[in-house]
């Protein structure tokens, strides 16, 4: 039997023989978020690896998945701008493989890679507000780099941005963008995790990583990801789940080989 995801549901999350405890409520994610982005702050204190180490470097693969249960695909009821936004949309906490159970918009960094900081400084990237989603769900970007909001859906949406924890003293910043206001631009220049709500539409969520090294990935349709350009040594590799939280494992990198590290997560009994 499958999770229903309309009452509170703990996992554990299962760290090699550590076992990790997190309580998921699917209904109540919001005060999942405040504790998580929290944690994730963690990141902040990661280094990158010099570039000249990259020339030896291996790379860090693997899968992040449900091997048992998974949750169910959650539907959203939309009351407001059917027009646009239809009258119900998936929710996108949990975008799980139906081939390989991999989970979609896992956070994955090394965190204690030693060396040279990098910036994004320059480079654009986009969250487009379309059919009433933040598109993408999550992504992990360079601390510096600029944001375009774009707004493509011709009714007014609100913007409204928190860092680290969804709280109304970590607004970042809260702007109305009615249906004329195409773009917004914001430059994301802290180091952490960015929490998107619109404030008219409640269904609305995304979530920007910011980083000041290279060495992260976010999990693709099927739960995978890699990072390149790692230099030989011993790492500890962090996921993190907007509901599940935080895991770390511990990564032995290779010249020119991949290492495999996979997360796997597992229903309460
Ligand atoms: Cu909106």
């Amino acid at each position: 039997m499958f999770l229903k995801l309309t009452k509170v549901k703990e996992y554990n999350t299962v760290l090699s023989k550590n076992f990790v405890k997190i309580t998921l409520t699917a209904g109540l994610l919001l005060s999942s978020v405040l504790v998580l982005t929290r944690l994730s702050t963690t990141e902040s204190v990661a280094k990158a690896i010099g570039a000249e180490a990259a020339l030896n470097g291996g790379s860090v693969t693997g899968i992040v998945s449900f091997p048992e249960e998974y949750p169910e695909k959650q539907k959203i009821t939309i009351t407001k701008d059917q027009q646009v936004c239809g009258a119900f949309q998936y929710s996108e906490v949990f975008v799980v493989s139906e081939d390989n159970h991999g989970l979609k918009n896992v956070v994955i960094t090394l965190v204690d890679a030693e060396g040279e900081k990098k910036s994004g400084g320059g480079q654009t990237a986009t969250l487009n507000q379309e059919g009433c989603r933040y598109i993408p769900h999550v992504q992990a970007l360079p601390v510096g780099t600029e944001l375009e909001i774009l707004n493509n859906d011709g009714i007014l949406h609100n913007v409204h941005a928190y860092f680290d924890g969804l709280d109304p003293k970590n607004t970042v910043f809260n702007k109305a963008q009615p249906k004329f206001l195409k773009k917004i631009t914001q430059k994301l220049d802290k180091v952490g995790t960015y929490y998107f709500k619109c404030d008219v539409h409640d269904h609305m969520s995304a979530y920007i990583a910011v980083m000041d090294h290279p060495f992260y990935a976010v999990t693709d349709e099927s739960g995978k990801f890699t990072i390149t350009d790692v230099s030989p040594g011993s790492y500890k590799v962090r996921a993190w789940h907007e509901a599940l939280g935080t895991l770390e494992k511990e990564v032995i990198v290779e010249a020119g080989k991949a290492a495999e590290v996979n997360f796997e997560i597992l229903p309460n009994e």
